[in-house]
């Protein structure tokens, strides 16, 4: 049992270049911590607020005055307790006042430091009951980007390669396999507009949704062809954000609930997808539901922003039967604790979970052992970028470890 000697929480900046924190947690025997709060641009209605009012200056400032000590001298070893007095010191439902993205530093420093000390690997830290962590997550990469994540692109804001295999490695390669071919393709396509790649990593391209799919889907198809590896087509629509007044609106036409139901059973039909992410409204939870009835023996109904990582709306769309698989983000509620609440639920629903990196994130690699750890069926991750590329290696590196 060792304690917490060592706190500290310090503004640094995101892939994206927005202020975010990270925390640093050691106790008196040089195990030690480090975390930052990665940050969303599609953020879900329900999700915890990142920062308190004034942002992250107030949020430092707090952290001296209130959390620091509190925290300091705990007993690092009690996970639940640590993360309960990030509560008690916030004193609100939803962390709007010390701030989600200060919480889920603490949170992640504090047990990565916790494993140090217990002398094991991260993701065996995290080990839920019944598992043993030899399940691989496939890999949900992104290779195009759109929406909120790429002005002048599609509507849909990811177009996923969809990467398994019982290797990690050639899952990554397959992914990666992807992600040029459709980067060969586009350049083909616009021989004259220098091409560049969003806040993902994925590539940026004037195209509509449909022939981002199309693209896509022929990308993974060549690869299948010439490589044999498992790729198939995803997509997070992120709808909510192009839903205004009742109709999913695209740049020439919209469509009502119906119309957006009947277009997205054809696309999963025709091009085979394997995963589909928020294809409707955050609060539409009777039009998930008719799509996964429809599709949900051949795809992954994935909730996001109709989630955000909250049991209680997790709660909700199992009684309905909304979706057959979740998205995880730990920054979405604030701490771990309450993150694996949501894991565990989804788990003994039979509902597959996937673990997700953030629009804005760090060259951080706890993702993969979250991962894993949670026996999440997919890593999502991205595939390109200094921020994505870490939570990849970081995954090769749990698989094959030296
Ligand atoms: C999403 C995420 C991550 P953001 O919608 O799933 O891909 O985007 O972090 O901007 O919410
Ligand atoms: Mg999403």
């Amino acid at each position: 049992m060792s304690r917490v000697v060592e706190l500290s929480l310090r503004a640094i900046v995101d892939s994206r270049g927005s202020p975010t924190v990270e925390a640093e947690v050691a106790d008196g025997e040089g195990h030690r911590g480090r975390a930052g709060a990665p940050g969303g641009a599609s953020t879900g209605a329900h999700e915890v607020p990142a920062w308190p009012k004034g942002g992250v200056p107030v949020a430092l400032e707090q952290f001296q005055k209130e959390l620091r000590p509190v925290l300091l001298g705990r007993e690092l070893e009690d996970a639940r307790g640590w993360d309960a007095a990030l509560h008690a010191v916030d004193g609100t439902e939803e962390f709007s006042r010390i701030g989600g993205g200060v919480a889920t530093a603490l949170s992640l420093a504090a047990a990565i430091a916790r494993a140090e000390a217990l002398g094991v690997p991260l993701w065996k830290s995290w080990l839920r009951p019944g598992l043993d962590g030899s399940g691989r997550p496939m890999i949900v990469g992104n290779c195009l980007n759109g929406g909120r994540h790429a002005i002048g692109g599609p509507e849909f804001q990811e177009f996923h390669a969809i990467s398994s295999s019982p290797k990690t490695a050639d899952a990554v390669r397959g992914a990666i396999a992807v992600h040029r071919a459709v980067g060969e393709a586009l350049h083909a396509k616009f021989p004259e507009l220098a091409l560049g790649r969003g806040d993902e990593g994925g590539w940026v391209a004037p195209v509509g949704s449909l022939e981002g799919l199309e693209i896509l889907a022929r990308a993974c198809e060549e690869v299948r062809d010439a490589t044999h590896l498992a790729v198939h087509p995803g997509l997070d629509l992120a709808a909510s954000e192009f839903f205004n007044d009742g109709r999913y609106r695209y740049r020439d036409h919209s469509l009502d609930a119906e119309g957006q139901h009947a277009f997205l059973v054809r696309l999963v039909e025709r091009f085979g997808l394997r995963y589909v992410e928020d294809p409707f409204d955050e609060e539409a939870f009777d039009s998930f539901a008719q799509f996964t009835h429809a599709v949900g023996d051949r795809t992954l109904v994935v909730g996001d922003d109709i989630y955000t990582t909250s049991v209680a709306r997790l709660e909700r769309g199992i009684a309905e039967r909304a979706s057959n698989s979740v998205l995880i983000k730990v920054n979405q509620v604030g701490t771990l604790t309450d993150t694996f609440a949501t894991v565990d639920r989804a788990r003994a629903a039979g509902w597959s979970t996937v673990a997700s990196h953030r629009s804005g994130d760090l060259p951080e690699g706890w993702l993969a052992h979250f991962a894993v750890g949670a026996g999440s069926r997919g890593l999502k991750c991205g595939i390109l970028g200094g921020e994505r590329v870490a939570k990849l290696n970081e995954l090769l590196r749990v698989a094959a470890p030296a």
